[in-house]
């Protein structure tokens, strides 16, 4: 076996809307690791195994770069000249980051104030045109759709169709390494783009033989955020999981798809659920993820708490498998590591005082 990885257009090549014509542009994304969480397993109330699909390894850390890939090789194959996104972030990183490889301008709408540093840094310097807007997502993305009637460029967020097929070879990769589905497939939900995604792959390795059953889908929202759970737009989105403060998620449908057909659920996780997981990953599995990812971390305990695998393990008899999609590196948005634990103070360049101040004695 070769083990040079080429991206996910080559690795999956005949599941995705690509010809030879098709000028690839890549940055080798894909291939994430699928790692198992001793300390969640042990956290689930039944016999378990929960592994975390690690999105953040991704070049521009995070699960974007799949769809990303795809959606800017048909741009290039349209010979469209400019690409546009709104974004709580990690869309403009990525955009930015294929566009520049391709040759193409980015142009990207950020609600002002309300994204994470690192995607900001990202997005400026891979050369994209950042319009720092007013305005939250939703109202980004309306503006989006209106430009795009008036200029001739091409939107990569996820309503471009492209972004979803690539997006999906996250599921394949699961399946791929389990040698099947997982029995519970948990993530968190914003724009709904990626659950709908990753349905979709489910159902096309069902469809080919990879599989012989599908996953159950556990979406978890930001509870100041979630439009999907309680079945009406959020017209003021907030939390400070600012990836998904989306209040009027563009795959509203794909995401209900998945739910029932997978007899699944879409559930609200607070700020708080939020936090204590996201340092539960970093602290106890070395996983350093963004507060957004840790949504779906929050959910499955949630429901382990309420008894939900208990009561599936009565059913089944055997070990439950789950896989946690962790959607972005922590390393996107430092601030709030920092925020969420106590910084060092400065000490004198003093042995014992140093000494001291790490617990040594
Ligand atoms: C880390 O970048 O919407 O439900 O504009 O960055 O497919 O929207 C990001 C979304 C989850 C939600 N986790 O995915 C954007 C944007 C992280 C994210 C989501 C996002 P969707």
């Amino acid at each position: 076996m070769s083990l040079r990885w080429r991206g996910v257009i080559e690795a999956y090549r005949s599941y995705l809307p690509v010809s030879a014509k098709t000028p690839v542009v890549t940055l080798l994304e894909g291939n994430t690791p699928l790692i198992p969480s001793r300390t969640l397993s042990e956290r689930i109330g039944a016999p378990a195994e929960v592994f975390l699909k690690y999105e953040g390894m991704n070049p521009t850390g995070s699960f974007k770069d799949r769809g990303m890939t795809v959606a800017i090789s048909k741009a290039v194959e349209a010979k469209s000249v400019a690409v546009l996104c709104a974004s709580t972030g990690n869309t403009s990183a990525s955009a930015s980051a294929y566009a520049c490889r391709a040759g193409v301008r980015s142009i990207v709408l950020i609600p002002s104030g309300a994204i994470a540093l690192g995607k900001l840094s990202q997005a400026l310097i891979h050369g994209a045109r950042v319009a720092a807007v007013e305005a939250n997502f939703d109202a980004c993305l309306a503006l989006v759709k209106s430009l795009a009637q008036l200029y001739p460029i091409t939107v990569v967020n996820s309503i471009n169709p492209h972004r979803i097929e690539g997006q999906k070879t996250c599921a394949f990769e699961i399946c791929e390494v389990l040698g099947r589905a997982p029995d519970f497939h948990a993530t968190p939900v914003g724009n709904a783009g990626n659950i709908t995604a990753q349905w979709k792959g489910y159902q096309e390795y069902l469809k080919e033989g990879k599989i012989r059953k599908l996953p159950i889908l556990l979406g978890f929202q930001a509870k100041g955020a979630a439009p999907l759970v309680r079945g009406a737009l959020v017209k003021n989105p907030h939390t400070i999981a600012t990836a998904i403060r989306i209040g009027n998620p563009a795959s509203w449908q794909g995401a209900i798809h998945a739910r029932d057909e997978s007899h699944g659920l879409i559930h609200a996780v607070t700020d708080r659920e939020i936090i204590e997981a996201y340092r539960l990953l970093a602290s106890k599995d070395g996983v350093f993820a963004e507060p957004a990812s840790a949504a779906s971390v929050a959910g499955i305990l949630k429901l382990a708490k309420s008894g939900y695998f208990k009561a599936y393990y009565a059913k089944k008899r055997r070990r439950i498998t789950i896989v946690c999609i962790l959607t972005g590196h922590g390393l996107k948005d430092p601030e709030r590591a920092i925020k969420s634990i106590r910084v060092p103070k400065s000490l004198p360049a003093s042995l014992s005082v140093v000494a001291k101040a790490v617990g040594l004695r």
